[in-house]
């Protein structure tokens, strides 16, 4: 497999390989992994990056010398490294407090003391060089439908969102929010379940050209949805800030397998989307590829950094893979011969209003029906011939 070098720009968050495998069934089955140890070996591995939330780093409630400390070291591992930290985020999840939630609890008091926990983050995020804030609100959402007035709840959403862009704009910080949509789990049904909700979301806010999204392949194919159609459709809206990359199968718990360890041919299609810009090469991504995982309960620390180191040249695989099926002549012409191309041409012609439309014989009354229903797209063999370049049969 290739190996990962700094270029391909692959980061990892503190609490994947650092995860110890709790689960709400059994304890750890892994020590716990110090944040300096976590820097070096990803950095061993290739890796360009490390993200973490507040707490990863800093144990929840530390006074003021003790997260000193803890920055500290974490800042000397980066420049001994030369990991970066593209992405800082916060746990509104973990600490009994948020059990309803950080910014939309019921509780007034709750929603104020999360949003001081997420500005002071917002500062440690800018002092490390972060582009990125990631926002997931794992606890906003609700297990009893009479309990949360969900209009309510959207608007001390907004409000918190709002403060947070104002707050980087005039601390001119170079900051930008991505929220990660996730359809349940903690929470029975939480806010912002996917995608098309954030997205949506985003156009009421007083700053949405600050806010984006982090999607999780995990938590989009929870939902039962297509991965990398929310993220064409993301990159269409100029809203893909970052993103998590892990491996799910089916619709079921959240199980951060590792990248292409779930739906494989999705996978292909997300990296060939990000990578060469997908079937027409429309834009790509060129931010941080994340992998947001967790390393299998059965694993040791020995399974952990295989796992870690899996990720990528899976990525590394599939980004080899999509280069061959778009550089092979008969790719070429049955993406030809199923019209892929021919979607980008417009619908109208140019300067062509409704009336030079409507006057188009051609266009309608002389459509010859049965003959245009009667052709075939060939989409099976196309698919087919992808098949047969990830199998690596090309
Ligand atoms: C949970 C997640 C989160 C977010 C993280 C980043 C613990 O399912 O995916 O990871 O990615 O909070 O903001
Ligand atoms: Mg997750
Ligand atoms: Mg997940
Ligand atoms: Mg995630």
């Amino acid at each position: 497999a290739p190996r990962p070098t700094p270029a391909d720009k692959f980061s990892f968050g503190l609490w994947t390989v650092g995860w110890q495998a709790r689960d709400p069934f059994g304890d750890a089955t892994r020590p716990e992994l110090d944040a300096v140890e976590a820097v070096h070996r990803l950095a061993e591995l290739g890796a360009y990056g490390i993200t973490f939330h507040d707490d990863d780093l800093i144990p929840f409630g530390a006074d003021a010398a003790t997260r000193d400390h803890h920055i500290a070291r974490f800042r000397k591992a980066l420049d001994e490294t030369g990991l970066v930290v593209p992405m800082v985020t916060t746990n509104l999840f973990t600490h009994p407090i948020f059990k309803d939630g950080g910014f939309t609890s019921n509780d007034r008091d709750v929603r104020r003391y999360a949003l001081r926990k997420v500005l002071r983050n917002v500062d440690l995020a800018a002092e490390l060089g972060a582009s990125t804030f990631v926002m997931w609100g794992g606890r906003e959402g609700s297990e009893y439908d009479v309990a949360k007035d969900v209009r309510a709840a959207l608007d001390r959403y907004r409000e918190a969102v709002d403060l947070l862009t104002q707050y980087v704009i005039d601390r001119g910080y170079n900051l930008r929010f991505a929220l990660e949509p996730k359809p349940n789990e903690p929470r029975g049904d939480i806010l912002l379940p996917t995608v098309g909700h954030a997205l949506a979301f985003i156009s009421q806010l007083a700053h949405p050209e600050m806010v984006g999204l982090n999607p999780e392949v995990g938590h989009e194919q929870m939902a039962g949805l297509n991965y990398a159609h929310g993220i064409a459709q993301a990159l269409w809206q100029g809203k893909l800030f970052h993103l998590d990359l892990n491996g799910q199968r089916g619709i079921k718990y959240d199980q951060d397998l590792v990248f292409g360890h779930g739906d494989l041919m999705n996978a292909f299609a997300l990296v060939d989307l990000l990578e060469n810009g997908g079937p027409n090469g429309g834009p790509t991504y060129d931010g941080p590829r994340h992998f947001d995982y967790k390393p299998s309960r059965t694993e040791d620390m020995d399974g952990v950094w295989a796992s870690a180191a899996a990720n990528m040249s899976t990525y590394l695989l599939l980004k080899e893979r999509a280069a061959a099926f778009r550089a092979d002549p008969e790719v070429v012409e049955a993406l030809a011969a199923s019209k892929v191309g021919e979607l980008s041409t417009p619908t109208l012609d140019a300067g062509e209003g409704y009336d030079e439309f409507l006057a188009d014989r051609s266009a309608f009354e002389d459509v010859d029906v049965d003959a245009v229903a009667a052709r075939g797209f060939a989409f099976v063999r196309l698919n087919q011939l992808a098949v047969e370049h990830l199998l690596g049969a090309r």
